[in-house]
């Protein structure tokens, strides 16, 4: 077995920052991806690998390591001298992972709302109440998460509070930015809490949300900084963009901004 066996799917926010950081550490890697609307996720045999149902897991010598924040961390601790992604001051560690844990509360799980309801839902529709129930009771990790969204998408209040809370994650990436100096999060080097907040954002920029950072300019010049690393581009191969797959989502965000609903 090859030392790195990564299981994930090609557009999962989740997945792309753990294939962003073993490119970035130059680590070759046995990719398995998942199809989650096939329900590959919840197979007796990836359960358990990963009780929560859920991609990335990581197999390591044969072991699972679960959750991409844990991953990346798991990652820099066994890979810190390559090309290392956190910084040695243990001060300047915990900022960056206090803003790992911001991430994950706020902008992380809203980036899910807009992306559901503009390209899973499909998915999700021809299904029958009973058959739609039984999916939901399936998911050890999103049960209520998708009871929520139910057939007919998730409601313009829950989709506007998603919005909120990106925005606010949007404004605290800023006001990192400046108080940092850029042109990373914590400074001079990127690291693990830049591999984190980037596939928000590119996820947002790709269903037309970009404009939420009109006022903030310095997160444009990062996402065009990021863009043109190695990593990035081995990251996001072809497919990984929910465009790439829906292109008619191309025009969605300009549909959701909340000035226009
Ligand atoms: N906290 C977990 C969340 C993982 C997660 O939500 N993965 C999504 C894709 S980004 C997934 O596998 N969804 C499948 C499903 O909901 O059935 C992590 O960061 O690894």
């Amino acid at each position: 077995m090859p030392e790195f066996v990564l299981y994930n799917a090609p557009q999962s926010t989740c997945s792309q920052r753990v294939r962003y950081v073993l490119h970035a550490k130059g680590r070759a890697f046995e990719e398995h991806k998942l199809d989650l609307f096939k329900g590959d996720q919840l197979r007796p045999e990836y359960l358990a690998i990963n009780p929560n149902g859920v991609v990335p897991t990581l197999l390591h010598r044969g072991a699972p390591v679960t959750d991409s924040a844990v991953i990346v961390e798991y990652l820099e601790d066994i890979l810190g001298d390559v090309a290392p992604l956190r910084p040695k001051d243990p001060l300047k560690a915990a900022e960056m992972r206090a803003m790992m844990r911001f991430i994950d509360e706020v902008p992380t799980p809203a980036i899910r709302v807009p992306s559901y309801n503009l390209a899973f839902l499909p998915h999700y529709q021809s299904m029958t109440e009973a058959e739609f129930q039984a999916l939901c009771d399936s998911k050890p990790l999103r049960r209520e998460f998708l009871m929520k969204m139910g057939r007919t998408g998730f409601p313009k209040a829950e989709m506007d509070e998603a919005l909120g809370r990106l925005q606010r994650g949007v404004d605290r990436m800023a006001a990192w930015l400046e108080a940092n100096g850029g042109p990373w999060l914590t400074g001079r080097d990127l690291t693990l809490a830049d591999v984190c907040i980037m596939p928000v954002i590119v996820r947002m920029d790709d269903i037309n949300l970009g404009g939420m950072w009109n006022k903030a300019p310095a997160i444009g010049r990062w996402l065009d900084r990021i863009r043109v690393t190695d990593a990035f581009a081995r990251t996001y191969y072809h497919g990984s963009l929910l465009t790439e797959k829906y292109p008619h989502l191309q025009l969605a965000g300009k549909r959701m901004e909340p000035a226009e609903a």
